[in-house]
C-alpha cells in the first residue's frame, strides 16, 4: 500500500493526502513529528536528503515534493484531474505552479509568523509577514478573478490545481486572513469544503491546530 509520510498542520502533506483520496487510493499515514526531530534522523533523510515532508513510498519507488508527488498519483491513475491532454496538463501546471509558489508561499510567511513563530520559539519577521500579506493582496484578487471566469482553477474541470489551491488556503482563517472580500473564491471553497476527501483531511488539521492553540493558551512550547 501506498505509504504518506506527513504531519497534520503541514498544508503540503495535506495536499497529498487530499488528492488520494480525491483518486480513490487507499494509503497508509505515517505521521512525522518535527517538533521531535522525526525528519532529522538518517532513516528519514534516507527518503528526503533535506529532511521534509511530505514523501510518499509507492512499493519503494519514493518520491517528494507535494506537487510532484500528486501529479505522479494522477498520471499513475490516469486520472482526469490531471489530463494527458498537452494543453490542458500545461494549464494545470501554470496554475499549480502559480498557487505554490504565490499563494502559497505568501499565505506560509503569514501563518508562520502568525501561528508557529512562537512555538518554535522564534521572533516574528515582521517583514516577511507584511511580505506576506502585501502579495496575498495582490495574488488572491488574481485567484477570484479566474474562478469568476471558470467554475474551476484551471478551467471548467475540477483538476489537482484545485486541490493545490484548497490546501494552500487551508490556513487562511487560523492566518487572521478574511476570504469573505474574495466571493467567488469564498464559494468555490465552501463548495469543495463540502467533499469528503477535503473534511478527511481537514479533521486532523483542525484538531492538531486546536491542540497547538491549546497549548499556546497554557503557555507550554509545541511546534508541529
Ligand atoms: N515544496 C515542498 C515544501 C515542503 C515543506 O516545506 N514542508 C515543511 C512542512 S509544511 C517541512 O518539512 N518542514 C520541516 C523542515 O524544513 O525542516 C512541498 O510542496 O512538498
Amino acid at each position: 500500500m501506498l505509504k504518506i509520510y506527513g504531519a497534520d498542520l503541514s498544508g503540503p502533506a495535506n495536499k497529498v493526502r487530499m488528492a488520494a483520496h480525491a483518486l480513490g487510493i487507499e494509503y497508509e499515514y505515517i505521521r512525522i513529528s518535527i517538533r521531535k526531530g522525526a525528519n532529522r534522523t538518517e532513516e528519514y533523510l534516507r527518503l528526503h536528503p533535506a529532511g521534509k515532508i511530505p514523501v510518499i513510498d509507492d512499493d519503494g519507488f519514493i518520491l517528494f515534493e507535494s506537487d510532484a508527488i500528486i501529479k505522479y498519483l494522477a498520471s499513475k491513475k490516469g486520472s482526469p484531474l490531471y489530463p494527458a491532454d498537452l494543453k490542458q496538463r500545461a494549464l494545470i501546471d501554470q496554475w499549480m505552479d502559480f498557487i505554490t509558489i504565490h499563494v502559497g508561499g505568501s499565505m506560509g510567511k503569514v501563518v508562520y509568523n502568525r501561528v508557529f513563530a512562537s512555538f518554535a520559539g522564534a521572533a516574528v519577521d515582521e517583514n516577511s509577514l507584511e511580505e506576506g500579506l502585501k502579495f496575498l493582496r495582490r495574488f488572491l484578487p488574481v485567484i477570484d478573478n479566474q474562478l469568476f471566469k471558470n467554475a474551476f482553477v484551471a478551467g471548467k474541470q475540477f483538476s489537482l490545481a484545485d486541490i493545490g489551491l484548497l490546501a494552500a488556503m487551508d490556513p487562511a482563517e487560523a492566518a487572521g486572513i478574511d476570504p469573505a472580500p474574495y466571493k467567488r473564491l469564498s464559494q468555490w471553497r465552501k463548495d469543495l469544503q463540502q467533499k469528503e476527501f477535503y473534511t478527511r483531511c481537514h479533521s486532523s488539521y483542525e484538531e492538531a491546530l486546536k491542540k497547538l492553540m491549546a497549548k499556546q493558551k497554557s503557555g507550554s512550547s509545541a511546534g508541529k
